[in-house]
């Protein structure tokens, strides 16, 4: 989506994991497309588990938002991890013409540059990390810690979601013995230069204000009470939801159930072939049945919890119709729901963001309300704030937040990144290469 509108405007090719698993193929597969190029690449079944379910999500995204608990060091998952990455490096050589800027989205392929530059591919590599950049400390439980310098050091541009990102990538180059620094955030690795800058990332900000228009659906039309606040989550241990559920709880013990008010709370499953996630799933339909058992009334349940994908444009409608929304991650790379939810509200009256100082976006975002959401009794006193706000007030809020909303509209997130690429020195030689 973020990417669709930059190849309609430059051109070029889409490579991602074709949709199904089935033994490996030579080369990329065709997967159609209108206006650009789409090529998928085939993971067999063992590679699903290990490399994708494996180390891309029970080592390299535990790592990242600082749950080391989580991380499940096993041979298969890091072998998986490099052969994947090899074979797609190998792949990619073979369709890549001399001038292509290449730009690699995500922790699932922090190794690609470097295995391009093994094939002697010179042409500009630039990564995006959408997920927060690791603490160098945390970095230790990988199976080779000092490798991942290795893998960034390759590209020519690396983009990070906020400033504290590239601190803390900063921070890890700065304890590489080979990486020297150069002026502003530029490292020289051997003969090569990665620059290491912050690309916030952002929403089509026009197509997702026009979608929340249509209004709240019919979702909401029957049974539910006159005002909800909402969450919209992938239902991932990382985005803190156990404790905005036990946050809700504190404010309808604090300031007293009112049946005209709920939670509606949007959580589709993700990624079930993890024990972590089905575990996260069980505590949350436990915690959200205590509440309504221990608050609700026949015709009413304060915690209104869908664990089922909805469609997207009533995503939007049901954004704009809640008085507050609750982003209360407790580590987010940005979490796009944020300006989704603001994007979403009629600007004459608009509702209340309640952001956590852990998400990405709170960088910028400041004039959300910006909570601990470890803190039930902080988030509990915010609900209740941004429910009882005066009009000024919610306005104010609101132009602040939709100017960086408007500042980080993803098609010039996507520009930005791409003319920064283009301008970066060009690799003339690779290890190995002429
Ligand atoms: C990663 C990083 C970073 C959610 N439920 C439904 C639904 N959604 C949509 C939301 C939003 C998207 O999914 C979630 O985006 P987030 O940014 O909140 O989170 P991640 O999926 O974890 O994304 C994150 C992002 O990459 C971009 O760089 O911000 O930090 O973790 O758009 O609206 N959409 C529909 N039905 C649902 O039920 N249609």
């Amino acid at each position: 989506m973020a990417l669709d509108e930059a190849l309609r405007e430059k051109g070029g090719i889409w490579i991602g994991a074709h949709p199904e698993t089935g033994p490996e193929e030579e080369a990329l597969t065709d997967l159609g497309g209108d206006a650009y190029r789409r090529l998928g690449f085939r993971l067999s079944e063992a590679d699903r588990e290990n490399y994708y379910l494996g180390f891309a999500n029970s080592v390299l995204w535990p790592l990242s938002h600082h749950r080391t608990d989580l991380v499940d060091t096993n041979r298969a998952f890091t072998e998986a991890y490099a052969r994947v990455n090899r074979r797609l490096a190998q792949q990619m050589a073979e369709v890549i013409a001399p001038d292509d800027l290449i730009w690699v989205h995500d922790y699932h392929f922090f190794p690609l540059a470097q295995e391009l530059r093994k094939l002697g591919v010179t042409n500009r590599i630039g990564f995006f990390l959408h997920i927060p950049f690791p603490n160098i400390t945390d970095l230790a439980v990988l199976p080779d810690p000092p490798a991942f310098a290795g893998w960034l050091a390759h590209y020519d541009l690396v983009g990070l979601q906020t400033r504290a990102d590239v601190a803390r990538c900063l921070e890890m180059f700065r304890a590489t013995p080979q990486a020297e620094h150069l002026r502003g955030g530029t490292i020289k690795f051997g003969a090569h230069e990665v620059a290491i800058r912050s690309f916030p990332i952002g929403i089509s900000v026009e197509a997702f204000t026009q979608a929340a228009q249509g209004g709240a659906p019919a979702l909401m039309q029957d049974g539910c009470g006159d005002a909800y606040v909402i969450g919209v989550d992938r239902l991932d241990y990382s985005k803190g939801l156990p404790n905005r559920f036990r946050a809700y709880e504190r404010y309808l013990e604090r300031f007293g159930p009112d049946p005209r008010i709920s939670l509606v709370q949007i959580a589709p499953p993700s990624r079930e072939g993890v024990k972590a996630y089905r575990e996260i799933t069980h505590e949350l339909e436990h915690i959200a049945g205590q509440v309504n058992g221990r608050f609700g009334e026949v015709h009413w349940a304060p915690i209104r919890f869908l664990h089922r994908p909805v469609p997207r444009d009533e995503v939007a409608g049901l954004l704009r119709g809640a008085r507050a929304c609750l982003v209360t991650a407790l580590a987010d790379g940005m979490n796009l729901v944020a300006k989704e939810y603001v994007a979403a509200q009629a600007p004459e009256d608009p509702g209340v963001l309640i952001l956590s100082r852990f998400a990405g976006a709170a960088e910028d975002m400041t004039e959300a309300l910006l909570v601990n959401p470890h803190d039930c009794d902080e988030v509990a006193e915010a609900i209740h704030r941004a429910l009882t706000m005066p009009l000024s007030e919610r306005r104010a809020r609101y132009r602040a937040c939709m100017d960086v909303v408007e500042a980080t509209d993803v098609g010039d997130w996507a520009r930005r990144f791409l003319d920064r690429l283009a301008a970066c020195p060009p690799t003339l030689s690779v290890a190995g290469k002429p």
